[in-house]
């Protein structure tokens, strides 16, 4: 029985502020929730995606590629507990859309309506396997390969990664560490202004290969690098660092696309009745 989304979304932003919690928010954890429910989409066996909410399961649950998403899970559990008839599916999805409005950024179109799989009856099929989401050690061929076959086109592509602007990476998640812009909780066009303009260096340190500025302080991952390295993307980059507005737009566009990737539609043609022949 559908209930009242407005009141979610209420409830979503009233747990969104936690001071004791990273840079202070859950926000940028619940658009990496979304985004990574959403990211396993593959648009040639229609897999994936986040209708299902299939990351409660094994082996997406242990993809180590969503190491630390189970926080995010549980933060929203109470919210579920309050409102048992929406879908897990829907509620992360929504959490992540109204954690961009709360911290500042554009309106994401989000429709309801997605479901849940049922632990009860569920194949091993039912479950996107591991390694569809991108790998931050590698650059512009991966990130290509692995957002095209979401069917996102290069536009798309930098506007998405234009989310880095929130957050941080986490050395006991990733193994990556630090935040991509000094406003980790304000979703703007900064990751982009920063991408293009630091003079960006080798981390010296025993993990994994990152870069960073001058002092030590802000981060870019290899996949990020690859955003400035490649012509077409970096093209598209300056053009989002100049012009928020149009940054908000496309980002809003596309990750509203996101968050639709694998979820049935009345309107999709892979979803028409099948006419019997006669
Ligand atoms: Fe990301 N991301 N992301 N990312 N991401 C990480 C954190 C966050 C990649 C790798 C990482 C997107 C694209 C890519 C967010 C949103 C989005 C971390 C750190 C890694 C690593 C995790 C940790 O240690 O906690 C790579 C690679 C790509 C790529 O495109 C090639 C996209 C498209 C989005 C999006 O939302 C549309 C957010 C937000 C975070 C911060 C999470 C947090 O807890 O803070």
């Amino acid at each position: 029985m559908a209930g009242d989304y407005g009141k979610v979304k209420e409830d979503i932003k009233a747990i969104l502020k936690k001071p004791d919690y990273d840079d202070g928010s859950l926000g940028p954890v619940f658009v990496r929730l979304a985004w990574h429910a959403s990211g396993t989409y593959d648009k040639h066996s229609r897999t994936g995606g986040s209708n299902g909410a299939t990351m409660r399961f094994n082996p997406e649950s242990n993809d180590g590629a969503n190491a630390g998403l189970e926080h995010a899970r549980a933060f929203l559990e109470p919210i579920k507990q309050k409102h048992p008839w929406i879908t897990y599916a829907d509620l992360w999805t929504l959490a992540g859309c109204t954690a961009i409005e709360a911290m500042g950024g554009p309106q994401i179109p989000w429709k309801a309506g997605r479901t849940d799989k049922d632990p009860k009856n569920l194949t091993a099929k039912d479950v996107p396997p591991n390694g569809r989401l991108p790998d931050a050690a590698q650059g512009q061929d991966h990130v290509r390969d692995v957002f095209y076959r979401m069917g996102f086109n290069d536009r798309e592509i930098v506007a998405l990664i234009g989310a880095h602007s929130l957050g941080r990476c986490h050395s006991d998640r990733s193994g990556y560490s630090g935040p991509w812009t000094y406003t980790p909780t304000r979703f703007s066009n900064q990751y982009f202004k920063l991408l293009t303009t630091v003079d960006w260096r080798k981390k010296q340190w025993d993990g994994p290969l990152q870069y960073v500025d001058e002092d030590d302080e802000l981060m870019m991952l290899p996949a990020d690098m690859a955003v400035l390295w490649d012509p077409e993307f970096a093209k598209i980059a300056k053009e989002y660092a100049k012009d928020q507005d149009v940054f908000f737009k496309d980002f809003a566009a596309a990750f509203g696309k996101l968050v639709e990737l694998g979820v049935p539609r009345a309107n999709d043609p892979g979803n028409a009745p099948k006419r019997s022949k006669l």
